[in-house]
């Protein structure tokens, strides 16, 4: 029996294939980014090269090869940037040039090179939202030097009271927004923390120079850009205070009791300056005649109907795709239910603009990881949801070998947010998801020689890169899935996707394609299941399975399959074409 809860699209052809089949143009294929995997490095964490136990640059290009081997398409690397590393580099002193911590100029030149020479794609993490305290232009902006007073945001305490802030506005990272300056004897505004002043964008002389920082990584040999925190770009003009959100009756530290919305963020002002960054690199791309597309991609954590305008339209173009958080933000624990799947991808296929790039995010920097999230046993079920879902797959460095979070104590945070407040730190902190790579078992799971700048996850002894190469693994599931993908590349004039809940523990995901159909079946709990499941063509076969499957490739599928607990299948149809 099928619940009220199932969330079904189903399309029932009356077409044959083979009339799609005949249409089919071999050279047809989809632009690079649209079918790609894009994969995140955290660098600080990545690969230590020189052992002073900071992940750099020289250690990225010594394991490209790993990327290599994963088939994934392109790398997005987090803030490499000179930066006091208050917010881990999403605090930057100057955009042209590389932390010390990671590396130099030529490092970069060098892992640019490399990269190339593998065919894997690099994308930088953009930070037009604020700059560090330390940058020349918040130093310039400080003592009113001519040109830069208005590059931040600048503004007399409440009544002219210096120990009043200008409004009731708070950081992201909590408390007031506004900080005093001593030297300016005015206040300033930060998003996020109080070393992380936020740029003025209604200065025309902010976007001309943030255009300028695009331009000179575009001349560098970059892919593209990934556009961090960009809801924050524009705050209102009039400084009111914001309202209070509903069910609040005070509000003074957590900015979640505030209603945000069109006063600190996702202002309209926000998408006009993305859609014109997007202008700025396919003119780039134009006029240096690329063979391939730079490619913008915006993180906004807002909610789907917002999200979407990232895109733009025909006549405004925007991001080429925006970070679809919903398998994060709707699966927050290990409680969640196949609905919950269901809900977060239906949710985000009803905003999705026609012909838009769809994409899915597993899990980044400032998420718990996916295996501590839905459990290590169904790593590989997750990470097959996403590469079988049309779009855009976006993986964070550690999920391929399905790490789980590290262990760290307050005392040896990093995150500046949490190391604030002990008492919350294990609720708040994003140090876990940012422990070393487990590369091996050895002492610092051979990531670095010497003591690493986070502690190593105590799970390096069972759960390494090295462990899992030649066996059955989440990384031999995560390679096979990326070589699964890559069918996808074509242009297909079928393409169609369904969710079904088969009962409460066994999701269902058909994706309809001119060359074949191709079904998931994931069995997201502890116990074995007894199914029959949806099917359009007669003979399936086994193409993918996870590690806690006992079925061999090739197999024939029956309508009736028992799953074992937290197995994962993907199945493909006869050969259409
Ligand atoms: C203002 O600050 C800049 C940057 O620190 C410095 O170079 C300049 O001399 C300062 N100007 C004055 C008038 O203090
Ligand atoms: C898990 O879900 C059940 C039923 O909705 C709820 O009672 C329980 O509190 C949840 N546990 C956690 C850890 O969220
Ligand atoms: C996922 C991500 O990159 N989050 C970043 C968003 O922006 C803030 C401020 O720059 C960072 O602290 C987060 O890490
Ligand atoms: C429900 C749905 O998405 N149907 C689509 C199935 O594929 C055909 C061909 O691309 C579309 O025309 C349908 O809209
Ligand atoms: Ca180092
Ligand atoms: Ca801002």
């Amino acid at each position: 029996m099928i619940s009220k809860t199932v969330i079904i699209v189903i399309v029932f052809f009356s077409t044959s294939y083979s009339q799609f089949c005949n249409n089919l143009n071999d050279n047809d294929d989809l632009d690079w980014w649209q079918t790609a995997v894009f994969y995140q490095i955290y660098p600080r964490s990545f690969m230590d090269s020189d052992g002073d136990g900071i992940g750099d640059l020289k250690g990225i290009t010594s394991k490209l090869d790993h990327l290599k081997n994963l088939g994934v398409s392109a790398t997005w690397l987090s803030p490499i940037f000179d930066s006091p590393q208050v917010d881990q580099g999403y605090d930057i002193r100057n955009y042209y040039e590389i932390d010390k911590d990671y590396g130099t100029m030529e490092d970069f030149k060098s892992l640019l090179e490399a990269a190339k020479e593998l065919g894997i794609k690099i994308i930088l993490d953009f930070v037009p939202n604020h700059t560090s305290d330390q940058h020349d232009w918040f130093l310039l902006s400080a003592n009113r030097t001519k040109g830069y007073e208005d590059f931040y945001i600048w503004r007399d305490g409440k009544d002219g009271d210096p120990h009043s802030p200008p409004n009731n506005w708070l950081s992201e990272f909590k408390g007031s927004a506004w900080k005093w300056h001593e030297g300016r004897q005015q206040y300033y505004f930060h998003d996020f923390s109080e070393q992380q002043p936020d740029l003025n964008y209604r200065n025309p002389m902010v976007l001309e120079e943030m255009k300028k920082v695009i331009l000179f990584w575009l001349d560098m040999g970059v892919s593209g850009f990934r556009m961090d925190a960009v809801p924050f770009l524009v705050e209102d003009a009039t400084f009111a205070d914001a309202p209070l959100a509903r069910g609040y009756t005070a509000c003074d530290i957590d900015p979640i009791c505030l209603n945000r919305e069109n006063i600190l963020k996702d202002r309209d002002e926000t998408y006009s300056i993305i859609y014109s960054f997007r202008a700025l690199v396919d003119d780039y791309a134009k006029r240096n005649n690329l063979a391939d597309p730079i490619v913008i991609m915006t993180e906004a954590y807002t909610t789907p109907e917002n999200t979407v305008l990232y895109y733009g339209s025909s006549t405004d173009l925007g991001a080429h795709f925006t970070f679809n958080f919903n398998l994060l933000t709707n699966l927050p624990n290990s409680n969640f239910t196949v609905d919950d799947i269901a809900n977060a991808i239906n949710k985000w296929q009803v905003y999705l603009p026609k012909g838009a790039t769809s994409n899915w995010v597993l899990g980044n920097h400032d998420n718990h990881r996916v295996a501590s999230r839905v459990g290590q046993d169904n790593v590989d079920g997750f990470n097959m949801l996403t590469a079988l879902l049309p779009g855009v797959m976006v993986t964070y460095n550690g999920e391929e070998i399905g790490m789980p979070d590290g262990e760290v104590t307050c005392e040896q945070g990093k995150d500046p947010a949490a190391i604030k407040n002990c008492s919350t730190f294990d609720q708040t902190s994003r140090d876990f998801e940012r422990t070393p790579f487990q590369w091996d078992s050895s002492k610092y799971a051979g990531f670095s020689t010497s003591e690493p700048w986070l502690p190593v996850g105590s799970s390096k002894n069972w759960l390494n890169l090295a462990a899992q190469i030649d066996v059955k693994s989440h990384y031999s599931v995560y390679k096979d899935l990326i070589t699964l993908k890559k069918n996808f590349k074509k242009r297909s004039i079928v393409d169609n996707l369904s969710i079904i809940k088969v009962n409460e523990q066994v999701l269902q995901v058909v994706r309809q394609r001119d060359e074949a159909d191709y079904i998931l079946l994931f069995n997201i709990g502890n116990s074995d299941q007894t199914i029959t499941f949806y099917r359009k063509a007669l003979d399936y076969e086994v193409v993918v399975t996870s590690i806690t499957s006992q079925r061999s490739i090739g197999e024939k599928i029956d309508n009736l399959i028992t799953l074992k607990a937290h197995e994962s299948l993907i199945l493909r149809s006869a050969e259409l074409c």
